[in-house]
């Protein structure tokens, strides 16, 4: 999988089907140079820099084993396929297919035939419209802005249209067919890192476990227990009132919720630290308000090594968290495998974080987003 380069495509045509020409080039990247992960739509846009007929836009990102000379030839050669054809004048025109490469992961290649990032994607409106609803934070390797920014600041003021038209299934980087998307993980998995991106980026409303302020928590890693059972009821009653807050108000202007955590946390860590008897009293209460609370109707388990929780725990500094054993993270991952196995209403899609970091590569990242938008049950 690693061997496998992130490639963005953008894709135009003016002249004769235009959407079946787009429609085909799709399929055949698709075969020839890797696998489509996400289309953005298809906007018809004016033609810019020269008078012709009106375009239909999109752009596309694809994962390649190709280098880039040699995905550069072999746009060549799909576009020449689908019939385009280029004569010797030095000016724009009308063309069935224009494929260029936007970027090619962080690569800045400068010659002769070949510019990446492609020179005058931040003056195209064409370009960063349909590029910015698939790569929305993905930072430009030469300016260190990200899509998003250099959208806001491009002059360009064609008059440019989202069509109703779609390249592949669809479902990309959809994420208005969920309402309520909770990611759940162990201590130091990344949850609010990914829960906060993934709000911020597809316009999700943010849902984030308060609870910097309990007052049992570093008891409780001092003296396990003497404070598991007054930490747990406080994380119970905390959690209870503010998911409750949060979760039933639904906000117009978002298109669904995102939460780092799922109210069944509670439950899980309680079983890991309270005394046989304590936890049976817990769980009745629980059982209580569980009743009560909105389910998500996905449930992200993120899956990171022992090792690498204990570097982020080290990272992110909370004090109280530096003593924590490994063991009591793999009796944690083990509570919340147990529970993902019960579950037989709860859509749960489980993925395994070791080998990525979401935050630094905008490649793991995507594939993410891509295994969370085309979940199917
Ligand atoms: N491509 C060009 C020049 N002008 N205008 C629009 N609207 N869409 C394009 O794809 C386009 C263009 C050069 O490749
Ligand atoms: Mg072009
Ligand atoms: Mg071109």
């Amino acid at each position: 999988m690693k061997n496998l380069r992130r490639v963005y495509i953008s894709l135009g045509s003016n002249v004769g089907n235009k959407i079946e020409n787009l429609k085909k080039a799709v399929h055949l990247l698709s075969l020839k140079v890797g696998e489509v992960s996400v289309c953005s739509g298809v906007y018809e846009t004016p033609s810019w820099g020269f008078d012709s007929d009106d375009f239909l836009n999109a752009c596309i990102a694809l994962n390649t084993k190709l280098q880039p000379e040699e995905v550069l030839k072999t746009i060549l050669e799909i576009e020449n396929s689908l019939g385009r054809v280029r004569s010797e004048s030095d000016s724009y025109q009308a063309r069935t297919i224009d494929l260029d490469i936007l970027f090619y992961e962080d690569e800045v290649i400068n010659s002769q035939n070949l510019k990446i990032p492609h020179p005058q994607l931040q003056l195209r409106k064409f370009v960063l419209w349909p590029l910015r609803e698939i790569a929305p934070s993905k930072i430009h390797p030469v300016f260190h802005k990200t899509i998003s920014q250099l959208t806001d600041k491009c002059e360009d003021d064609s008059d440019i249209q989202l069509t109703s038209h779609l390249l592949g299934n669809g479902s990309a980087n959809d994420f208005s067919k969920f309402n309520f998307i909770a990611i759940e993980g162990n201590i130091g998995s990344g949850k609010t890192s990914l829960a906060t991106k993934i709000a911020a980026d597809f316009n999700g409303k943010l849902i984030l476990e308060r609870f910097a302020d309990n007052p049992f928590l570093p008891k409780f890693y001092e003296d396990q227990n003497r404070y598991a059972f007054p930490l747990e009821m406080s994380f119970l009653a905390d959690r209870y009132q503010q998911f409750t807050d949060d979760t039933s108000q639904f906000d117009l202007f978002k298109d669904f919720m995102v939460s780092d955590y799922d109210i069944y946390k509670s439950l899980i860590f309680a079983n890991v630290t309270l005394q046989k008897e304590e936890f049976e009293l817990y769980r009745k209460l629980f059982n209580l308000m569980y009743r009560e609370v909105k389910k998500p109707d996905l449930y992200v388990y993120l899956y990171q090594n022992t090792a690498r929780l204990l570097q982020n725990i080290k990272k992110r500094g909370r004090e109280y968290e530096q003593n924590i054993a490994p063991d009591y993270l793999e009796e944690i991952h083990k509570g919340y495998l147990n529970f993902i196995k019960t579950q037989t209403d709860l859509r749960v899609l489980i993925i395994d974080i070791s080998e990525m970091d979401f935050v630094k590569s905008s490649y793991d990242y995507q594939s993410i987003i891509d295994r969370i938008t085309n979940f199917t049950d």
